[in-house]
């Protein structure tokens, strides 16, 4: 579920690579695009083929994958999604829907049942949610006895195989008893939700890609995705229904996936976002770009060494440095044309998990959290100057509705920290944290980019 550019460069890259290695060709994905149908148009007349470019260095030529057997659009056919969902032969389910299409309550991690979308696929309509597609397709298992299924969470949220379980059972408890009841039941001996590390760097594809590709190829490919060369992908091995053998495509299985989530999302993600909010202030189109500001650089080193990899507990096996030393390196290709207002969309999605982890983990051991909350403060400077115009958020609205007209420091800084939906009240009224914010946030407005930049070499 979710056929963006991710999940084509991941998953179905992994899936193909396992059936090659292991010669087990039992396995093909249906692949379901979520709130538009653009990549289910695109792939249908290509039976599924699309290409992946990999760009920088060490990228492998040209390749065209074929583990995607069908996609259909869960917008216009939610009732075929159901019914893959149910179908004996599905023995997993993934999820590939970004942040935002769990509709979750970040502060309590349970489904946002306020949510009208959730609240209309309870009624029984034909669901258009990924976990009320999902709870409907369980129901149909459990009825047709279709057998057990594993739902596998590939999106940047912590522990998200528990989170993803939690949605699914607060939806099933949220149907009229005589339904939920049995489907609770059946869902503890057959359904499990095994938690994932996923990472890869892809870039929304652009027209001049696509030329690119056409050019190489010499067929056109409308579902062509960009990419790093780099990938990884990290899983609870907790399978109901079996799996295809992706450790011989370099997955690795783990049981301790959530050290590996909180690292990359405290470390890559967290400086991602920073690099993101730092780059659009300056007028830096890429990541790339962002990350040649030395200052820029530097304060993403600072957050990671200093405080998130303080507040962690890394895995075995992982060195932390040489980890920072990575992301900051994959960063820094040039190649891969990310832009800073894609990294940056969905903001209010992202800024809890990535950086307020930090923040807290860095104040409650008694210290500042300087770097984590420039970030921030970049955050609700980019916040404050886009809401009127064109912030690609979910809650845009939310904020706009929140949030003055216009304002400095003084007034723009508590009243994103008065915004529930991000910020609870225990960090929003944390004298430490709002003066680090007031502090950034005065610097950003008053002395540019530039200015920014001598304050984060001056320590
Ligand atoms: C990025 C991620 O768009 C974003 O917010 O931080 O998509 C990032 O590229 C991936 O998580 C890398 O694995």
């Amino acid at each position: 579920m979710g056929l963006g550019a991710f999940a084509r460069a991941h998953a179905a890259v992994f899936t193909e690579d396992a059936m090659l290695a292991a010669g087990d060709f039992g396995w093909g994905i249906v692949g379901v695009t979520q709130r538009s149908d653009t990549v289910a148009r695109q792939l249908a007349p290509q039976e599924g083929l699309f290409t992946v470019s990999e760009r920088g260095g060490a990228a492998a030529p040209l390749r065209v994958v074929s583990s995607i057997v069908e996609a259909i659009s869960g917008r216009d056919n939610p009732e075929g999604v159901v019914a893959r969902i149910a179908a004996p032969a599905t023995k997993i389910v993934t999820l590939t829907i970004t942040e935002k299409g769990y509709r979750f309550d970040p502060q309590t991690r349970t489904l946002d049942l306020h949510d009208p979308d959730v609240q209309a696929d309870l009624t029984g309509r034909p669901p258009v949610t990924a976990i009320g597609q999902i709870v409907r397709g369980l129901q149909q298992r459990a009825t047709a006895g279709a057998g057990p299924v594993t739902v596998l969470s590939c999106d940047n949220l912590p522990a998200n195989g528990i989170l993803t379980g939690t949605l699914v059972r607060n939806f099933a408890a949220a149907l009229p008893a005589t339904e939920s009841g049995p489907l609770v039941a059946w869902m503890r001996g057959n359904v499990t939700f095994p938690s994932t590390m996923v990472d890869r760097m892809v870039p929304a594809t652009k027209p001049g890609d696509l030329a690119a590709v056409e050019h190489e190829l010499g067929v056109q490919d409308e579902a062509a995705v960009v990419a790093e060369p780099f990938k990884q992908w990290v899983m609870e091995d907790n399978f109901a229904a079996g799996r295809p053998r992706w450790e011989d495509a370099g997955a690795v299985f783990s049981d301790d996936v959530a050290a590996w989530e909180s690292a990359k999302l405290r470390l890559l993600n967290a400086s991602h976002s920073m690099l993101a909010y730092l780059g659009l202030l300056a007028g830096k189109e890429t990541i790339s770009d962002a990350v040649a500001v030395q200052p820029f650089r530097t304060a993403c080193r600072r957050m990671m060494l200093e405080e998130a990899l303080p507040s962690i507990t890394l895995p075995a096996g992982l060195d932390g440095e040489q980890y920072c030393d990575q992301v900051l390196r994959r960063f820094a290709n040039p190649a891969l044309g990310h832009t800073t207002a894609k990294v940056g969309s969905d903001g209010s999605q992202k800024v809890g998990l990535r950086l307020l982890t930090t923040v807290r983990g860095t104040l409650d051991a008694g210290r500042a959290p300087r770097w984590a909350a420039l970030a921030v403060a970049a955050w609700m400077h980019y916040v404050a100057g886009t809401l009127e115009t064109d912030l690609n958020d979910p809650l845009a609205a939310e904020l706009n509705a929140a949030l003055p007209a216009a304002g400095d420091a003084h007034s723009m800084v508590p009243a994103l920290l008065g915004f529930r939906p991000i910020f609870d009240q225990d960090l929003a009224g944390n004298k430490a944290f709002r003066d680090l914010l007031l502090h950034w946030y005065r610097i950003i407005e008053t002395n540019g980019p530039d200015g920014l930049g001598n304050e984060i070499n001056n320590g």
